[in-house]
This record gives structure tokens, C-alpha cells and sequence, in this order.
């Protein structure tokens, strides 16, 4: 009697952990399914008439500057050119998206010293920088990110990659020293914005 009821009690419980497993596999299918279906989580591949729609020929550089610059990859190239070799385009989870071998850029802090940020002494260092694309996507950086971190020397606008126009507009952003570089790799870079903290 003893070893019957035993058993049975073994029998619930293993009823039990199989209902409790089968139910967190349904969850997560379901999690999964959102997450595919939520087009603010995935990359939509775009069209090649959709990807065109978003490129721009210059970008802008504008807000609290003495100098609003127009660049195109023309004027770029007249600046102080650099080359970054096995540049990794990492995503949010840390997975590595691409290694791009060689590519052709300007630094972001010789573009903002060209335009010449609107400072009021040296105490005015409240700068923001807003690196926003055709599609509204946007990274931001501070000035003292650019001006007093090494982030400022790994920062580029990049025009040419493996010999090649860039892909995804004709001029992108990157953070090369970012953790994931993914969130602060513009592609259809449409301007660069400097506002002061108020
Ligand atoms: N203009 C623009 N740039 C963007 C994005 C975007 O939606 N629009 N997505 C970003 C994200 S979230 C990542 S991870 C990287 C790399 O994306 P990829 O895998 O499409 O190259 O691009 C970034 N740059
Ligand atoms: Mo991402």
C-alpha cells in the first residue's frame, strides 16, 4: 500500500514538471513570435527603391555653429582623410553583424571644429551632438565625449568602405570604441546637429 502510494505520488509530480515545462516552451515561442513580428525590433530589409529614398548627396551641419557646413563625400575627401581597418559592427546582444576591412572617413571632431561649435568662454562645454538619419534613426554624444574622451578620436564619418562608396547612404556614421557599435552606427546620415544644454 505504502509503495503504491508512493508511486502515484512520484506520477503527479512528474505530470506536474512536464505541464510546467511544455506551458514555458508555449511562452517563449510566443515571446519569439513578438519580438520577429515587432518591426521596431528586427531590420526590415528595405527595397532597393526604399534604401535610395533615404540617401542624401550632403549632409548638414547645423544648430549652435559659427559656420553651417554642407558636406558631400567631395568635401570629405578634402579634409583630413583616415583609414580604419577591421572595423566590427557589433548588435545589441554583442553578436558581431559585420567586419568592414578597410574604410575612408573623417573625424567627427574635425567636421565639428570646422563649424565651430558657439562656445562662451571655456566654461561652455554643455554641447550635445545629434547624429540623425533620413530615417529618423539618431545617436547622440556630448561634447565632452568628442572634445576630452577618446571617443573623440574614434568617432567617423565614413564615405568609402573596402575601396567602395559605403553602402546604406552615401555617408555613415561610426563609434569605433563603443561597446556594441551597432546603436551608434548611422547609415542615411542626413545631418549632424550641436545644441547646448539648457
Ligand atoms: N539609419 C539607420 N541606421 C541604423 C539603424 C536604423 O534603423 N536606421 N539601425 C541600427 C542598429 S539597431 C544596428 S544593430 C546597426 C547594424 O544594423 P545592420 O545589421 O542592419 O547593419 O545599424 C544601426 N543603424
Ligand atoms: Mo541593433
Amino acid at each position: 500500500m505504502k509503495t503504491k502510494n508512493y508511486i502515484l505520488i512520484l506520477f503527479i509530480a512528474f505530470c506536474c514538471s512536464m505541464c510546467n515545462s511544455s506551458k514555458k516552451d508555449k511562452e517563449e515561442t510566443i515571446s519569439k513570435e513578438k519580438i520577429s513580428k515587432n518591426p521596431k525590433h528586427g531590420h526590415p530589409t528595405l527595397t532597393a527603391e526604399d534604401s535610395l529614398k533615404l540617401v542624401n548627396h550632403s549632409i548638414e551641419v547645423k544648430g549652435d555653429v559659427e559656420f553651417s557646413l554642407q558636406l558631400t563625400v567631395d568635401s570629405l575627401k578634402k579634409m583630413k582623410v583616415v583609414t580604419i581597418d577591421n572595423l566590427k559592427v557589433t548588435g545589441k546582444n554583442g553578436e558581431t553583424k559585420r567586419i568592414i576591412k578597410a574604410c575612408k572617413g573623417v573625424l567627427l571632431k574635425d567636421i565639428l571644429e570646422k563649424a565651430k561649435i558657439r562656445q562662451n568662454g571655456h566654461k561652455d562645454r554643455n554641447f550635445y551632438i545629434v547624429a540623425r538619419a533620413s530615417d529618423d534613426y539618431k545617436a547622440t554624444f556630448s561634447w565632452a565625449e568628442i572634445f576630452n574622451n577618446p571617443t573623440g578620436e574614434n568617432t567617423y564619418v565614413l564615405f568609402e568602405e573596402n575601396g567602395k562608396p559605403v553602402k546604406n547612404g552615401e555617408m555613415i556614421l561610426i563609434c569605433k570604441n563603443d561597446i556594441k557599435t551597432g546603436p551608434r552606427h548611422v547609415y542615411w546620415l542626413k545631418s549632424i546637429e550641436v545644441y547646448k544644454v539648457k
